[in-house]
This record gives structure tokens, C-alpha cells and sequence, in this order.
């Protein structure tokens, strides 16, 4: 073979191999693209995956930062429309004519509680009591005693609760609450940092459940109505009837 052969045809091996190199390359590439697109097809939110994304925050909750938004996703949990118009019916209609013949108390400055009267109820009707036993097995586990007496409290127009934690000596971690009547802006504040906050939406029928860390670390309060605002929309507070179930204290140590 003459040296002018020999040297073209290794000139054509060289384009050939180069050609080759490229194939691989644009194969590799096209199996990336291919790569990429099914897992963005399998999994939507794959290439958003920061916790943020991962976390649905509750429509009944607006929180001032991502850290009391998640302790109070888990912790402060509310089911809209727990109970249907009818039970809350019956429900008033048994709670009423005896709260009816107490008066509001609008007492002294430093009460947690302004423009309230409420009462304690062992026993209800039949059909009420069906109503509060769904709740306690709802917010209750089974081994775990819910107190006998349930709290009714009852805020005037112009009531509202103040900032505070109830007393471990009185209930457990766990305080069930149904909220009938009216809407109204229910305030979880950090105890030791004023800053983080939320503000949860509590809509008449609904059923709130606070416990753990959203029981012991946050203050609660409900809003009077001028400043019941929730997601830049005012709530329109009015009369507001609350039916609370407690479960049994720990044990405190003599
Ligand atoms: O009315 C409510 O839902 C909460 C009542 C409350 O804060 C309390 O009894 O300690």
C-alpha cells in the first residue's frame, strides 16, 4: 500500500472515530433529556422538592413563619363542618335556656375572659350525647380518659378571650372544641417568642382539636370582633357558643 493511501485511509478512521464520539455523546445526552422528563412526568413536584413544597398548610391557618406553620399543621388541627346545621340545633337548643338565665360577666381587667358566661354539663340528651361521644372518640385515643364534665362557654357579641394556657392541674394535652354560632379568629402566640404566631379560622360546626406542643407551648386567645382578621379578610364575629371536651390531667407529683 502506497504511503498516500495509508495516510487517508487513518485521516478517515480519525473522522469516523470523531463521528462516533459524537453519536455517544448526543445518545448520552438524549438518554439525560429522556431521564429527566419521565421523572418530572412520574413526580410533578420532583424538581421543587424543598419542605416548603412538600408541606400543604391547612386553609383554617395562617402562620407568621414555616416553623409555627408546621408545629400547628400537626398540632392544632380543624375539621370544618364536624357537626351538620341540625346537631348544632339541637345542640343550642338544649345549651340556651339555661345559659340564657345567667348574665355576661364583664369583670375585672386582668380575667382571661371578657363578656362570657358559661357552664358545666354532665348530661345531655340522647341524641346530644351521641354528638359529644363522636367527638371525644375523634379527638381521644382509646385509652385515654376524656374529663365528664364538658365546658360551655358562651361570648357575648363584644366578648373575647384573652392570651393564656390552660392549667395542666385541670386538663390533659389534648382540649376538643366544637365552635357554633358565629366565625371567629382563634390566636395561637409562642410563649417564649412573641413573634411566631398564628391565626387559625375556626367557621361555626367546625371542630378545633389542640394538643402537644400547640396545647403547652402556645397561649391561646380568641379575637374581639374589630380585630378578627384572617388572611387579610375581615371575620364578621358575632355571638359565639363554644362546647369544649377536656381529657384527665397527668398525674402531678404531691
Ligand atoms: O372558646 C374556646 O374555644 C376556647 C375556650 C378557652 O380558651 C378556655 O376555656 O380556656
Amino acid at each position: 500500500m502506497s504511503l498516500a493511501v495509508i495516510t487517508r485511509s487513518k485521516r478517515l478512521t480519525k473522522t469516523l472515530f470523531a463521528h462516533l464520539n459524537l453519536c455517544s455523546l448526543s445518545i448520552r445526552w438524549i438518554k439525560h433529556e429522556f431521564c429527566t422528563l419521565s421523572n418530572r412526568l412520574h413526580s410533578p413536584n420532583a424538581s421543587m422538592s424543598s419542605p416548603q413544597h412538600e408541606r400543604v398548610c391547612p386553609d383554617y391557618l395562617e402562620a407568621s413563619d414555616s416553623n409555627t406553620e408546621e408545629i400547628l399543621s400537626k398540632d392544632m388541627l380543624v375539621h370544618k363542618d364536624f357537626i351538620s346545621e341540625e346537631e348544632e340545633h339541637h345542640l343550642l337548643e338544649e345549651m340556651i335556656p339555661y345559659l340564657s338565665r345567667l348574665r355576661y360577666e364583664y369583670a375585672h381587667w386582668d380575667n382571661a375572659i371578657h363578656g362570657y358566661r358559661e357552664t358545666e354539663r354532665k348530661h345531655w340528651t340522647a341524641r346530644n350525647k351521641v354528638i359529644l361521644e363522636r367527638v371525644k372518640q375523634f379527638a381521644f385515643p382509646p385509652t385515654v380518659s376524656a374529663l365528664a364534665y364538658v365546658h360551655i362557654l358562651d361570648l357575648a357579641e363584644d366578648g373575647y378571650i384573652k392570651p393564656h394556657i390552660d392549667a395542666v392541674r385541670f386538663c390533659g394535652d389534648t382540649i376538643a372544641g366544637l365552635s357554633l354560632l358565629s366565625p371567629c379568629v382563634m390566636r395561637l402566640v409562642n410563649d417564649k417568642d412573641k413573634m411566631k404566631f398564628a391565626n387559625i379560622l375556626l367557621q361555626p360546626r367546625s371542630l378545633y382539636i389542640m394538643k402537644d406542643r400547640a396545647r403547652y407551648e402556645y397561649t391561646h386567645e380568641v379575637l374581639p370582633g374589630h380585630s378578627s382578621v384572617f388572611k387579610g379578610q375581615n371575620v364578621p364575629k358575632t355571638r359565639r357558643i363554644s362546647v369544649i371536651c377536656r381529657n384527665e390531667p397527668e398525674e402531678i407529683d404531691p
